[in-house]
């Protein structure tokens, strides 16, 4: 069997949210996918629900031995054909002039270096494949906006990460494809935003006609991985209908 026909693929942040829903797209297209994330039960009842083509390792990819731990498992497993990153996080919504440097650095710690630090693990067997990394960044990453400064600077980070890669690795047999979601109605993303307050989180999809779910981007995922391996869905921009730009959202009052 060729390299290029193994369907093995790892998603981080699989315990909730897109990661989730990652998982869920790639096992009913026929792939195999490890979940990674911190919360072991929430990855021991996915795995439950889709059966033998999902397995999990406990992953805190802010931890070095940990993320090792999880990578060394995975490669022992088998090869890997895609590394789709999730795990991420807006952490606060202060102005820069008020804002919580522990917060800032959670976000770095999490949206940039966890990024950078399994997708270096990764690179080499993901090579060997002809394989894929994929980073869910953020329209964040591409327009600022007023409270946004600390998540915005990290996914701004995040994606120029997945841009330098893909220009230093042209001509190695490996695509990098940053996908960029605008508003995206998950369960937690807001409520970690605003620390737990669940008005202020539901303030944000208030009046909204159809916030994207988690699921729109689990499909552009799957599609992405699953074109030819010559073929690099370089960078895809993704908004519900009604959201033009962050300080631009139809609501329904
Ligand atoms: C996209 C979410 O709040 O920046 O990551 O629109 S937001």
């Amino acid at each position: 069997e060729s390299t290029s026909t193994i369907r093995r693929a790892v998603v981080t942040g699989a315990s909730s949210g897109i990661g989730a829903a990652s998982v869920r797209a790639l096992v009913a297209d026929g792939w195999q996918v490890v979940a990674l994330a911190r919360r072991e039960e929430r990855l021991a009842a996915l795995a439950d629900e889709l059966g033998e083509a999902c397995t999990y390792q406990v992953c805190d990819v802010t931890d070095e031995s940990s993320t090792q731990a999880a990578v060394d498992a995975v490669l022992a497993g088998g090869s890997v054909k895609a590394l789709v990153n999730c795990a991420g996080a807006a952490i606060g919504k202060d102005p820069v002039a008020t804002a919580n440097l522990d917060d800032w650095r959670d976000m770095y710690e999490l949206n940039v270096l966890g990024t950078l630090r399994i997708t270096q693990k990764l690179l080499p067997a993901l090579k060997r494949t002809e394989g894929t990394v994929l980073v869910i960044s953020s329209t964040a990453g591409i327009e600022p906006y007023e409270g946004g400064a600390g998540y915005c600077a990290s996914k701004f980070a995040e994606r120029v990460m997945a841009r330098v890669l893909r220009l230093e690795q042209i001509g190695e047999p490996v695509r990098i494809v940053d996908i960029s979601p605008g508003m995206v109605a998950t369960d937690e993303f807001s409520l970690k935003r605003f620390h737990g307050d669940a008005d202020k989180a539901a303030a944000v999809y208030a009046g909204v006609p159809n916030p994207l779910k988690a699921e729109d981007i689990a499909e552009c995922v799957r599609w992405a991985l699953d074109q030819p391996d010559t073929v690099d869905i370089d960078s895809i921009v993704v908004r519900p209908r009604a959201e033009g730009s962050y300080t631009k959202v139809y609501r329904e009052r």
